[in-house]
């Protein structure tokens, strides 16, 4: 058969994505299958049973990364790599990085009982903790591979329990032998639910993102002095409660007041002793920052800097401010995010070109290979959350899209 006529086997990709969504199923529709808990072992055990189904060669790096390789016709060729993530955020998605996952493995099964042999070896990963919500920074395993972080340092990230990364990798069993370490690629194809609601509102199919907006993570911690609610009088008051309500409100007008065109989110808060009838002392609470320009992103934290110090200072509330962690804003490969459109286009499928604001582990394989990736519509542009929808069609489409983009690549010199 001519690769052009290929197609993936919709039906398969679906029963696939409902095996998946079994592993860590909440109440509400979603899932919850965070990085490195039980959970995710049960679906990177699934998804590794699977790579051997189809004679991949599997291996596991020291930061739990799982890469499936189908050898090609000259092993001595860049490979062709694809791949997201398995674990999910509390109470997520069922569609969130595994469909990046299950695409580029319906993509082998095709090739597979097509008997398709390309040029070049082509991997697919499942990158170890994309999330970061349970062990911050996010995308932390395809950050170690490519060099941008360290493998020590990531070891040692703790969640709210004091569970080390580490640890919980070597508790799975995944804390594999071969180390976290690049090697050359040719190509790296993301595919992934937009999470926005940019396609639906322009009734496509298919979204080429341009690249991925810098994230920046900071962590604040506010120190004020505990007393009884009752006998205290408000006047003297160092309640750190009323401070981080105070900076949180900053957060949310820092956008308007770099003139737009960003976002900025506190998503996490852990209020001290959180008790009703105690004055709160100790607060922390997490900022994201976000924008296709690295340095207004910049600005715009030297601008909260100054507001929660003034506001500390007045309230008598000592604050603490980590800068944990930043990735640069990730242009995209240009012919590879060309080959995304015109391979839809060659699908007949209706295409944007467009930008992402989520992070993925594209952000890092930007910063080492030709990158690029390809959307789905999040329907009502809902992620992060149970209701988190895809639909089956549109699944197939952009795994056909995938399918052409691997092909292409990996059968070029
Ligand atoms: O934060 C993000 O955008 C991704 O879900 N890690
Ligand atoms: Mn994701
Ligand atoms: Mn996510």
């Amino acid at each position: 058969m001519d690769n052009k006529n290929l197609r993936i086997k919709g039906a398969r990709l679906k029963s696939t994505l409902e095996d998946m969504a079994k592993i860590g199923a909440t109440p509400g529709g979603g899932v919850q299958r965070l990085a490195l808990s039980d959970e995710d072992k049960e679906a990177r055990d699934l998804f590794v049973s699977w790579l051997k189904e189809i004679d991949c060669e599997v291996t596991v790096d020291e930061m739990g990364n799982i890469f499936g390789k189908r050898p090609g016709k000259n092993n001595d060729l860049e490979p062709v790599m694809s791949g997201s993530h398995i674990d999910s955020q509390p109470k997520g998605g069922r569609f969130d990085g595994i469909l990046g996952v299950m695409g580029p493995l319906e993509v082998l099964r095709t090739l597979h009982e097509n008997n398709v042999k390309t040029e070049r070896p082509i991997i697919i990963v499942d990158w170890t903790n994309e999330e970061g919500s349970r062990f911050a920074p996010a995308m932390i395993a395809s950050g170690v591979w490519a060099g941008a972080l360290e493998r020590d340092w990531a070891y040692e990230r703790t969640d709210i329990n004091g569970k080390k990364q580490g640890e919980e990798l070597e508790r799975i069993g995944y804390k594999g032998p071969v180390p976290a370490k690049q090697w050359p690629v040719h190509a790296y194809y993301e595919y992934h639910i937009e999470q926005g609601p940019m396609l639906e509102k322009e009734g496509k199919e298919i979204g080429a993102p341009k690249g991925i907006l810098c994230l920046h993570w900071y962590d604040i911690y506010l120190e004020g002095e505990a007393n009884q609610v009752g006998p205290t009088p408000m006047e003297g008051r160092h309640d750190a409660l009323c401070s981080a309500a105070e900076m949180i409100l900053k957060v949310n007008e820092v956008p308007e007041k770099m003139k737009g065109n960003m976002v900025a989110t506190v998503g996490e808060i852990q209020n001290y002793p959180n008790s009703r009838n105690i004055i709160p002392d100790g607060v922390h609470f997490t900022v994201d920052i976000r924008s296709w320009d690295d340095d207004q992103a910049l600005r715009a934290w030297d601008s909260l800097k100054a507001d929660f110090q003034e506001i500390a200072d007045r309230r008598g509330t000592p604050i603490r401010m980590e800068e944990t962690w930043r990735v640069e804003h990730a242009p995209f490969n240009e012919k590879l995010v060309k080959r995304v459109l015109e391979s839809a286009d060659e699908l007949g499928y209706s295409s944007l070109h467009m930008v992402s604001g989520a992070g993925h582990d594209a952000s890092y394989m930007n910063q080492i290979c030709p990158t690029a990736m390809i959307f789905v519509p999040s329907i009502g542009g809902r992620s992060h959350v149970e209701v988190e929808n895809t639909t089956w069609e549109d699944c197939e489409k952009g795994t056909n899209v995938l399918l052409h983009c691997i092909l292409k690549s990996a059968n070029e010199r």
